[in-house]
């Protein structure tokens, strides 16, 4: 009896507390039924979810809309891995705030103006024979025409380039299918040469549009101004762009709104522009021959605007470079097909996307039999002759992605809020499915490319309206993720994008992006070069000439040499810091109280910091990146004297008050560090550790912490034979610290070893 209260006892508090059954871990079903799950749910997690430890299958780079930077996210996860600084200052990465960084941005400036925000648009992965090849992502900046080139070895931006005769863009970037060019089009009509005013009432004589063909030297991993071109177009206002590719390589197709040049004017009582720039059915498609506009401009045919190689429209049309076919009104996306024989158009204000056939369009060029000219004498082909079908999607047609499957095509349809899978060969609609909300562009795997992979559709949708937490009127916006590995498609996860509007995407098969994970000692990152103001170990100094303090610095953990930055009121100071660790993702970060100032240096990057110290006090100055266990004792003072301030009387720094008790609990530490530092050697050579570059870097930096020990316990002893025992306390210290990092390194290395599987080798 007593026995079975006992029990009731135990089982009531097992009831009460949770414990015994209710402990066990919840199925499957529980869960579905707590978090209000479908089987659908399910399987769409199952496609997403990426265990812990797991990477991606493909890498997306997202423009980042007005924040001016890129979003790098991991698809199917949809987990955002990085921005990307581009044409706005981003404090993490020191941009803006470093002066190897601040050249780039000035690299953008427009005519001595500076600029620190873009409206960036359309990423686009550098190619090789039309396939994506990983190593360059450029970008355009829509407010301020501009384009910028990152190097995707290291994910840093390197080169700004301002178009020299646009006021605005749109149709940047895209690249050729070798990436000779990278594109970009004009988007509102101005006057091409720079600061220069005439009265909307000359629009149609005065203002232009154009395309600018941006050179890009691979070698260099940098745009080639001086061999860059442009070619003149007519005042339509130009939109997207796009390559020719296979059939098609060597041409380049720019779609416009507005070719009724219309000049706004709501407050003089005009219509407004939505009106005047919609009233036509039509607007043009241009088309280029760039290879031989190329060619014109090399033979001196171009025209010089600003400096800048221009081959106006009356030399374009007379050589036959330059055509339109009309397209219908306010048309949005152009996109070449990846076999390179057609030419997608969306109307936007229309229910149909329209499919061009470049062959039917080289066969009217051939035959001359043009239907009539523009206002400009260009050429225009007729849309019939050219049309390969038109095929209604639906209701506000915007961008167009392939799919690895022949034919298949995917459209985002504005007003619909969907995205309708179709085949541009025979004109038939697939499938449609529904988005949330008004989707702008689209992307599927390397959907630009000559060998798009499928799988995976992105729609980055413009209003979010009721899909997340709200966070004020401001909402996030929506990348909704769409398997299109089957016939129908099957909606999987929404993810908020936090970061401007983001308008365009793409993403590369992850295996294609080799990025490194740290610089040659002293490398300017930004110019890729060795940097003037790098020093290595022992040769750090500050030097004073007149009224400039330039210091050549190092960092390591844990310390900042060097520690005491003295200056005068007045002084201007450069601080250049080389990061000596080779240890990946040893970053150290480094700032000034009050200087505005920072940098984000990586294993083996040069950066450096400029100011004027203008104000007289003490400054602490510190390594922002959380590096070692002693990354908060990373510190050092910078002292701004009045000018020409002496001491008043001869005064020492306070000493500490260690006693040889002290110094001998340091020496056996000492010994017992010593011997765990042992069995991590021991386990690490153990193995065949020299087959694995980042557990060797790691060996190396251990070796270099461990290679100070000598200097310092020759100190220490020295000041113990002295009986000094500040400083032997001190510098027995600094040992101990050069030891606790060497074993911080090994203890990484050995965990690095045992999880990739490392053989013993003895
Ligand atoms: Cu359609 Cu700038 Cu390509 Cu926005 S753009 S959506
Ligand atoms: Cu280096 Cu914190």
């Amino acid at each position: 009896m007593k026995s079975l209260v006992v029990k009731a006892t135990v089982a009531l508090l097992a009831a009460t507390f949770g414990m015994g059954t209710a402990l066990a871990a919840e199925s499957l079903q529980d869960v579905m039924k707590r978090r209000g799950l479908s089987q659908q749910d399910l399987m769409a997690a199952a496609k997403t979810y990426t265990p812990t430890g797991k990477r991606d299958e493909f890498v997306a780079f997202s423009s980042g809309g007005q924040s001016g930077q890129i979003i790098v996210y991991g698809i199917p996860s949809m987990r955002i891995l990085k921005y990307l600084a581009v044409f706005t200052p981003e404090p993490w990465q020191g941009y803006g705030y470093d002066e190897e960084s601040k050249e780039i941005l000035k690299g953008g400036w427009i005519e001595g103006k500076e600029i620190t925000w873009g409206d960036s648009h359309h990423p686009a992965i550098s190619e090789t024979n039309g396939k994506y090849d990983g190593q360059f992502l450029f970008i355009n900046d829509k407010a301020n025409p501009r384009i910028a080139v990152v190097d995707l070895r290291d994910y840093e931006t390197k080169q700004i380039v301002a178009n020299p005769i646009f006021k605005s863009e749109h149709g940047g970037a895209f690249v050729t299918p070798n990436t000779e060019y990278v594109i970009e089009t004009a988007q509102y009509a101005a006057p091409l040469e720079g600061k220069k005013f005439y009265p909307l009432e000359e629009f149609n004589e005065k203002y232009r549009g154009g395309i600018t063909y941006w050179k890009f030297d691979r070698t260099a991993g940098r745009i080639d101004v001086a061999k860059s071109f442009s070619v003149e177009f007519p005042p339509y206002s130009q939109d997207i762009s796009d390559a020719g590719k296979g059939p098609s390589d060597g041409w380049s197709f720019s779609n416009s709104f507005c070719s009724e040049r219309y000049v706004g004017g709501i407050e003089r009582g005009r219509p407004p522009f939505e009106a005047g720039c919609s009233a036509k059915d039509t607007d043009y498609l241009h088309m280029v021959n760039w290879k031989k506009a190329a060619e014109l401009v090399a033979q001196g045919k171009a025209k010089k605007i600003n400096g800048h190689n221009v081959l106006m429209m009356d030399t374009a049309v007379k050589e036959g470079v330059l055509f339109l076919i009309p397209e219908p009104k306010s048309p949005h996306g152009v996109d070449v097909t990846p076999d390179g024989k057609f030419i997608i158009v969306s109307g936007k204000l229309d229910t149909h996307v329209s499919v061009y056939s470049f062959e039917k369009i080289m066969a009217v060029i051939k035959a001359g039999k043009f239907e009539s000219k523009d206002p400009y004498g260009i050429p225009v082909i007729g849309m019939k002759d050219a049309l390969h079908k038109q095929v209604a999607l639906g209701l506000g047609p915007l961008h167009t992605q392939f799919d690895s499957k022949k034919c298949i095509a995917y459209t985002s349809l504005y007003v619909d809020s969907q995205v309708a899978k179709w085949n541009f060969c025979d004109g038939k609609v697939l499938d449609k499915i529904s988005v949330h909300y008004n989707i702008g562009h689209l992307m599927t795997m390397e959907g630009d490319a000559v060998d798009p992979k499928g799988r995976y559709l992105v729609a980055l949708n413009k209003l979010s309206i009721d899909r997340f937490n709200p966070v004020g009127p401001l909402h996030p916006q929506n990348h909704q993720l769409i398997d299109i590995s089957n016939e129908k498609m099957q909606l999987l996860y929404d993810m908020p994008l936090p970061m401007g509007e983001p308008h365009y995407a793409v993403a590369i098969e992850a295996s294609k992006l080799k990025p490194g994970v740290r610089y040659k000692v002293g490398t300017n990152s930004r110019t890729d070069k060795p940097h003037p103001g790098a020093v290595r170990a022992g040769e750090e100094r500050t030097e004073r000439k007149g009224n400039k303090v330039t210091v050549y610095g190092t960092l390591i953990r844990s310390h900042i040499t060097p520690e005491i930055i003295e200056a005068e009121v007045g002084d201007e100071v450069t601080i250049y810091l080389t990061n000596l660790e080779r240890a990946q993702d040893e970053t150290h970060g480094f700032t000034v109280s009050t200087y505005n100032v920072h940098a984000s240096i990586e294993p083996g990057k040069t950066a450096s910091v400029k100011f004027k110290a203008d104000r007289e006090g003490v400054y602490p100055y510190y390594c922002t990146e959380f590096c070692s266990a002693l990354h908060l004792e990373m510190q050092g003072y910078l002292l701004v004297k009045p000018k020409g301030w002496k001491p008043s009387a001869k005064k020492e720094i306070a000493k500490a008050t260690y006693t040889e008790k002290d110094y001998q609990a340091k020496l056996k530490a000492i010994a017992e560090t010593q011997a765990v530092i042992d069995t991590v050697v021991g386990f690490i050579t153990s193995t065949n550790f020299k087959d694995f570059p980042d557990v060797v870097a790691m060996v190396e930096d251990a070796t270099d912490q461990l290679g100070k020990i000598p200097d310092a316990k020759a100190k220490h002893e020295a000041a113990a034979a002295k009986k000094d025992w500040e400083q032997a306390m001190l510098w027995a210290e600094q040992v101990f610290q050069y030891q606790v990092k060497a074993a911080d390194i090994g203890l990484r290395a050995k965990t690095y070893l045992e999880q990739k599987g490392a053989k013993k080798i003895k």
